[in-house]
């Protein structure tokens, strides 16, 4: 196994137990990350970045801001309304000393290795559509001209709702993630700017156009919101909601890591600009699993915590990726090998009740496993009875699950950086199709909280009975036990996301 360095790895399906070289024998062009070597850039050398929880609804206190600066710690922003404070400090005893101070709830660093982290490129490579392939597709009237590739979208009964209606232009869904190309053509007639920018430094970035990924970063923000929205425009692809808007957050740094600061920043954003649903297709860096008995690790859980609530409370669904590393979330206890993934990491033992996967295991947010072109979950998709809510194509290995034609990919289409479209698998790819259909009944249900919202997606999920035995690379060994009853089950949750109901209901 490789060592992901971000959730942005959610994009690669790589089952528990492969081989690296199997794995990436199944999805062209993937190549292993090495563990970043980052490298302190010369200004802001030594620095790492926290964040301090006070009492919500305030600024800090005279106090706090006083305690902040004598402990060699300077103040990036403040987020008020949920009461977290995003400071840099080169002193390494910045948190401790900071827990000391009342009025101080939880502090913690949200990395280890200095500010900015340098690029360390690929996470997780697409397999590009060729203008041949794309040629040779045969779309039918009312398709776009590659909806025949797109088999997720009848799994889902995208195709049927769609015959109803795309969506309402009223609802947006914010793609928090490593940035989203607003200049591709099948995205442009979607593209919210109002609501997109920049929060990698941790503070919004408004400039125009800093919510793209720059040269040489990830796709993955950019494929995510095609699936999400892509227009039917007659050209391309076809999104799960495409008459809804798809706004891009920028929260992944230009190596790809996600940071609590840069989290924290996107769900207030959200939650200040009239989203309704965020996708969350990563986990926050560099813990794949923050322990709340760590004090570190409890700070940023607390952050993410409060941020996504915020947004939740404004009105956003949170739909977030369950992960890739075949876990059981309910399990006594798991083996981590990821983490930090910004230092050296070692091998943690952790009970996942007590250590979350953030934003995915945070109260309220809608946890998604991914199913392959067989609608039977995918080989890489953590699973975990009370843990996942829902289930969606993410794709698989087209060894596992191969899908009728005239679809010829077991993973899933999305549109990428310079009008290009290709394919990706993970629970990366799951969550946009919830995220649509979620964003299908809000177009349905103008009026509906997020907790109707959920209520309703559930309801309307096509309950998915337990694969059992899971043997999916048929060797004779169980690879996964689900368990739970037909209508709710650590495979599938609640079922299988349904856009068509989304629309009739
Ligand atoms: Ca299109
Ligand atoms: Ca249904
Ligand atoms: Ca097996």
């Amino acid at each position: 196994m490789t060592a992901p360095h971000s959730r942005s790895r959610r994009a690669l399906a790589i089952p528990a137990g492969m081989a690296l070289a199997t794995a990436l024998a199944f999805l062209p062009n993937v190549t292993a990350t090495a563990a970043p070597q980052t490298a302190p850039a010369a200004t802001d050398a030594g620095s790492l970045s926290y964040v301090v929880n006070v009492r919500p609804g305030h600024g800090p206190s005279v106090h706090v801001k006083k305690a902040i600066a004598e402990a060699g710690g300077t103040i990036v922003t403040s987020y008020d309304q949920i009461g977290v404070i995003v400071v840099h400090s080169a002193n390494a005893d910045f948190a401790k000393t900071l827990r000391e101070v009342p009025g101080v709830q939880s502090a913690g660093a949200t990395r280890n290795a200095p500010l900015p982290a340098q690029s360390t490129g690929d996470m997780g490579t697409p397999k590009v559509l060729g203008a041949e392939e794309a040629a040779a597709v045969q779309a039918a009237d009312g398709q776009d001209p590659l909806e025949p590739l797109q088999w997720d979208l009848p799994a889902i009964k995208a195709d049927k709702a769609h015959e109803k209606t795309l969506g309402s232009d009223k609802v947006t869904v914010a793609v928090l993630d490593t940035g989203v190309d607003d200049t591709h053509p099948d995205l442009a007639p979607n593209f919210d700017r109002a609501a997109s920018v920049n929060c990698v430094a941790g503070k919004p970035d408004t400039t125009d156009g800093a919510w793209r990924p720059g040269a040489g970063e990830s796709p993955h923000g950019t494929h995510v919101a095609g699936e999400i929205a892509a227009a039917k425009n007659g050209l391309g692809m076809t999104g799960v909601a495409p008459g809804v808007k798809v706004a891009g957050i920028k929260v992944a740094n230009p190596a790809g890591y996600f940071y609590t600061e840069a989290v924290v920043c996107g769900f207030v954003w959200a939650a200040e600009h009239g989203v309704d649903v965020t996708n969350n297709s990563y986990y926050t860096d560099p813990w794949y699993f923050n322990c709340t008995d760590d004090p570190d690790q409890k700070a940023l859980v607390e952050a993410v915590t409060r941020a996504s609530r915020y947004a939740e409370r404004k009105g956003a669904v949170n739909v977030a990726a369950a992960g890739n590393e075949s876990y059981d979330l309910a399990a006594d206890s798991i083996t981590d090998p990821v983490s930090p993934n910004d230092a050296t990491p070692s091998d943690r033992v952790i009970d996942p009740s007590e250590c979350f996967d953030i934003p995915t295991q945070l109260p309220g947010v809608v946890t998604v496993s991914a199913t392959g072109a067989k609608g039977i979950k995918s080989s890489f998709s953590n699973h975990g009875l009370g843990v996942i809510d829902i289930a969606a194509p993410g794709g698989d290995s087209t060894r596992y699950q191969t899908p009728a034609p005239p679809a010829t990919s077991g993973l899933i289409l999305g549109t990428l950086p310079g009008g290009k479209w290709g394919y990706m698998a993970g629970t990366s790819m799951a969550t946009p199709h919830v995220a649509g259909v979620a964003a299908l009944i809000k177009s349905t249900h103008p009026n509906a909280s997020p907790a109707l919202v959920k209520a309703l997606l559930y309801a309307e999920a096509d309950a998915t009975a337990c694969t059992d035995p899971y043997d999916i690379d048929a060797d004779g060994k169980v690879d996964a036990v689900c368990e739970g009853s037909k209508n709710r089950n650590g495979f599938y949750g609640w079922g299988t996301a349904d856009a068509l109901d989304a629309v009739t209901w």
